[in-house]
């Protein structure tokens, strides 16, 4: 059995992940976040020594920890940029070989939505946060290149039991599903550089995910059985720039609350 380290165990894909893929690999959890379980580990993945240490003796790396929405540009900076590139440098001096990368749909954010997007077109974020996750990219390319790492890129959409919104109906992964993506990308075999999106097989998705089928990803999900549910509820937006991209309100705003935080009393979502 593969023995695999999650960083950002305790967040909301983490969580998934860490439930999803229990039994089929060695799981080490690892957060800034405390979370009681035998298998867990704390570290702050911009600190260099804690990257050494939670990386030592894997086979593979799940690289979920990171600020996960846009956000202050110090707060990226310390876990996206200087975290990111911490626990990659900390793979290759360890030896560990295969990094799956969960990046994000915010790093081409800014294709508008009536455009279709495989996995060559060049980046264009639509946040500082997307700004980091195409940093991410460039340096497990940068690794697979020069150091002969495997590295496995997921663009996700949203991770979530049920869409939550019009956009996400084309955007949405399941929890199996993305367990599944993330197993071929621990797995499979004769991987140098890949990206592919981590989205279920949306009817209404903007990804041409072919890569991810030539890998063996066959989703079991589609958010269409949502749609109609969803839509009936969404009134039409009012903010062209969102509405025209794929991004959505990332591309304008200056801070996006993540959805799958808890929802504060009295705040309207
Ligand atoms: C992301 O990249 C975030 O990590 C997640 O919290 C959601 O906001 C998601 O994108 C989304 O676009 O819905």
């Amino acid at each position: 059995m593969k023995s695999v380290l999650i960083t950002g165990a305790t967040g909301d894909v983490g969580t998934h992940l860490a439930r999803e893929l229990a039994g089929k690999y060695k799981l080490r959890l690892s957060d800034r976040r405390a979370l009681k379980a035998k298998n867990f580990v704390k570290a702050d993945i911009s600190k260099m020594a804690d990257c050494l240490r939670i990386t030592k003796g894997m086979d593979a790396i799940v690289h979920l920890g990171g600020y996960s929405v846009e956000g202050p540009w110090q707060s990226i900076l310390q876990a996206n940029i200087i975290g990111c590139y911490n626990v990659f440098e900390a793979a290759r001096r360890n030896g560990v070989r295969r990094i799956v990368f969960p990046t994000s749909n915010h790093a081409t954010g800014f294709y508008r939505r009536d455009q279709t997007i495989d996995h060559r077109v060049y980046p264009k974020p639509d946040s500082r946060y997307g700004v980091s996750k195409v940093f991410g990219e460039a340096l497990g390319s940068l690794y697979a290149d020069k150091y002969g790492m495997e590295m496995v890129m997921v663009r996700i959409g949203n991770v979530n039991p049920a869409p939550l919104d019009k956009r996400r109906l084309s955007i949405w992964i399941s929890p199996r599903d993305i367990a599944q993506l993330v197993s071929i990308g621990i797995d499979h075999p004769g991987i140098k550089f890949e990206i592919v999106y981590g989205v279920s097989g949306n009817k209404r998705s903007w990804y041409d995910n072919s890569n991810a089928a030539r890998l063996g990803y066959r989703p079991q999900d589609d958010s269409e059985p949502y749609a109609q549910e969803i839509l009936a509820k969404e009134k039409p937006g009012d903010n062209d720039i969102a509405e025209a991209h794929q991004g959505g309100i990332f591309c304008t705003a200056e801070d996006v609350p993540n959805p799958a935080a808890p929802k504060k009393k009295g705040r309207k979502k």
